[in-house]
């Protein structure tokens, strides 16, 4: 007898809050309501079409839609942060699609390599081997949540293709930098371009992902078009948009957030309930677009509920010190 054994990662039955609000944004629903042809056009796209054969992209079972009950569609792609296009939530829906132009868009990955590439980002799927769709938790340190199904690779599969030298201990990545297309980068919100960094070792953890697509669409300007970094077991703002380098280093990335106020953001950045911001409980979140209206917030989880998968990476380190 075939006994298959629940993953880690396959969250229970008991985690879905509202089955019927998933069932409306279901993407094999509605290829089944508009009809696989109709589907093929509206999908193809930069990166679904790059990865031939990857269209629509198949669901990593890993990371199933089933486990969570993923955010409407209109919340995930009008509810932003992107300060490049403004503080507001509202702002990057519109300012980030009025003439700023992420096609063609090419993706440098340099550093401590032995390969280093310059390449466009169809090109750089198509090596990375094509795209799947995850659907993760994404936990912002403003204290707010939502769940979205991305489409992309895995970043290993990138750290892979690079092949970094054994003095690589870092992974710096670098946002555009467009201040005529981009309001906010002259207006002295941040310092531009906005710069992310994650460990090797936890750029090479199996949940580190990078996103070219939302719902099995292309991803929306808003939402970090054409490429993306997503860590969803960190804070939101390590997820950075928009990425146009990829460095190796030896040493650690200042990230924008840290530079800009280092005593409220951190390198590490991971979600945990039982260290606060210093402004406020990181305890409990609110749900955006949350379908039940008796349940607005839920508690916070530690490792925003990737413990199993990312708690090793932090072994004996003071995650107070280290927020
Ligand atoms: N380049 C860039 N990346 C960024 C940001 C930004 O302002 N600029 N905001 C970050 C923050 S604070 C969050 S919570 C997420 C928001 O991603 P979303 O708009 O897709 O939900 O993007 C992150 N990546
Ligand atoms: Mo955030």
């Amino acid at each position: 007898m075939f006994i298959r054994t629940k993953k880690d990662w396959e969250l229970p039955e008991s985690a879905v809050t509202s089955e019927q609000a998933y069932r409306t944004h279901n993407r094999r629903d509605f290829l089944k309501a508009v009809g696989l042809g109709a589907a093929g056009a509206a999908l193809a796209s930069r990166g679904l079409l790059a990865a031939t054969g990857g269209l629509p992209a198949k669901e990593n079972p890993a990371f199933p839609a089933s486990a969570l009950n993923p955010t409407a569609e209109e919340f995930i792609t009008s509810y932003n942060n992107f300060y490049e296009f403004g503080t507001a939530k509202e702002q990057p829906k519109v300012l980030a699609n009025r003439d700023w132009k992420t096609e063609p868009w090419t993706v440098e990955v340099t550093g401590l390599v032995d390969k280093p590439l310059k390449l466009d980002v169809n090109d750089l799927i198509k090596q990375a081997g094509g795209i799947e769709e995850r659907v993760y938790r994404h936990r912002c340190v403003e204290a707010w949540s939502m769940v979205v199904p991305w489409d992309g690779f895995p970043l290993a599969k990138l750290v892979a293709l690079a092949a970094p030298k054994s003095t690589a201990k870092f992974v710096k990545f670098t946002s555009f930098l467009d201040p005529k297309s981009a309001p906010g980068q002259s207006s002295g919100n941040l310092d531009y371009p906005y710069v992310e960094g994650l460990r090797i070792d936890e750029a090479m953890n199996e949940l580190a992902f990078i996103a070219t697509g939302i719902y099995g669409k292309p991803i929306p300007n808003q939402n970090g078009a054409p490429l993306r970094l997503v860590t969803p077991w960190k804070y939101g703002f390590k997820g950075i948009k928009s990425i146009v380098k990829i460095e190796f280093t030896g040493n650690e990335p200042i990230n924008t957030w840290k530079q800009m106020q280092g005593s409220e953001y951190g390198f590490y950045a991971n979600v945990n309930p039982n260290v606060d911001h210093p402004r406020w409980s990181q305890a409990s979140e609110q749900i955006i677009g949350s379908t039940s209206l008796l349940r607005s917030r839920q508690p916070t989880l530690m490792f925003n509920g990737y413990e199993k998968q990312v708690a090793s990476l932090y072994t004996g380190l003071d995650l107070r010190r280290n927020y």
